[in-house]
């Protein structure tokens, strides 16, 4: 459903940006690269009325999209948040916030994290939480964990074998060519009849269809993105191929390319990542429109976000389109000490909704401080 009940304007007085550097407690592998250290960048807005933070969740080089933490540090304060401030200077309310970026074409995850931080500054000024803003209809989300390619099937074993004890209701593992059927092969030996998908992060083309139709006989949730995000075509041809569902990640960059690739069967189900859509309010758009195009499951990804974007991406996952469980993993899937002085935690393979004000946490200022590897103010 749309927002219910928008937010009141704020006066923003400045933008902060910072670069964090947050060390990952083990690399994570994809068949984009590897990641020892998490960089990204946290905005926060300030306003008469308080603060409010949001997370910029690009990474360190763009393999994964075309955004990347340096490009994002620079369109932001060369043309984002110059606009932003210019446009907030009577008041501006949060769902302001995608029209006046909207000349600026492309640079969604930069978008996002700016909405974000007007819209926890607005929601904290008014007293409500993210998750009964965006609509959320339950008070905690199923925690899905996201796992990297290991150095062989063996450890993979090992390395899922730990998640399944803290109780993640479900695997995702990272595939590629050549360690693709035999990794999930190993995964769904050990572990039996758990929900199991797979996520190949566009490694494959269409003549691979052969190999990708192997995997079909475990019984997988889904397969995510196996092919370029501009592929929507040639996955729909694979979806014909498959019995394993498609889900689209990179492709699905805003609720028109979600229509898109529904109309052409490209997808049977979509992951909705805020920052690649541009906003939590765009992610809301395109969690409405697979509700109304006949159910389409989605599900919450993620981008190793720190306690910000985990706190936002539990609210979003709150909403009712929401049926499988997402990439919302604890804050200590990724990091041994996170930002926020409540860290995101596994309960019975859970993950509550945070109810306080805004997103719902408190920014740890000693640990902020620590990460912290630029720093730059813009004021109006
Ligand atoms: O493809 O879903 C992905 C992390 C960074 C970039 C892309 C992806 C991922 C993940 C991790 O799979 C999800 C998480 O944050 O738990
Ligand atoms: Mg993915």
């Amino acid at each position: 459903m749309p927002i219910a009940r928008p937010a009141a304007p704020v006066r923003l007085d400045a933008v902060e940006l910072r670069v964090l550097h947050l060390p990952l407690v083990s690399p994570f592998a994809t068949s984009f690269g590897t990641e020892t250290v998490r960089e990204v960048i946290v905005v926060r807005v300030r306003t008469a009325d308080g603060d409010g933070w949001g997370e910029i969740v690009t990474q360190q080089s763009p393999l994964y999209s075309s955004e990347y933490t340096q490009g994002a540090w620079d369109v932001a304060q060369r043309f984002l948040a110059p606009a932003l401030l210019d446009a907030a200077a009577h008041a501006l309310a949060p769902e302001e916030v995608a029209g006046v970026l909207e000349p600026f074409v492309g640079h969604r995850m930069v978008k996002a994290g700016l909405e974000l931080a007007v819209l926890d500054a607005a929601l904290r000024a008014e007293g409500r939480a993210l998750g009964e803003y965006l609509g959320a209809t339950v008070d905690r989300v199923p925690s899905g964990v996201s796992v990297g390619i290991q150095r062989d099937p063996s450890a993979l074993v090992d390395a899922v074998a730990g998640y399944v004890d803290q109780g993640y209701v479900r695997i995702k593992i990272k595939i590629k060519p050549g360690r693709d059927v035999a990794d999930t092969a190993a995964v769904r030996d050990a572990f039996g009849a758990i929900p199991l998908q797979v996520d190949a992060n566009s490694a494959y083309t269409l003549a691979d269809a052969d190999t990708l139709a192997e995997l079909d006989r475990f019984d997988l949730l889904l397969i995510e993105q196996p092919l370029q995000e501009d592929d929507i075509v040639d996955h729909a041809a694979l979806a014909a191929r498959l019995r394993t569902p498609i889900c689209l990640d990179e492709s699905i960059v805003s609720a028109k390319a979600a229509r898109d690739a529904l109309a052409l069967r490209a997808a049977a189900i979509i992951n909705i990542k805020a920052g690649r859509v541009g906003g939590y309010l765009e992610a809301v758009r395109v969690h409405d429109l697979c509700r109304e195009a006949g159910v389409v499951p989605v599900w919450c990804g993620g981008m190793l976000e720190t306690g910000i974007g985990r706190a936002a991406n539990a609210a979003l996952a709150a909403l009712p389109g929401f049926t499988l469980p997402g990439d919302v993993s604890a804050s200590d899937r990724f990091y041994a000490r996170d930002i926020v002085r409540e860290p995101i935690v596994l309960e019975d393979g859970h993950v509550r909704v945070p109810t306080a004000p805004g997103i719902g946490v408190e920014i740890d200022p000693v640990a902020l401080e620590d990460a912290t590897v630029a720093r730059v103010e813009l004021r109006r």
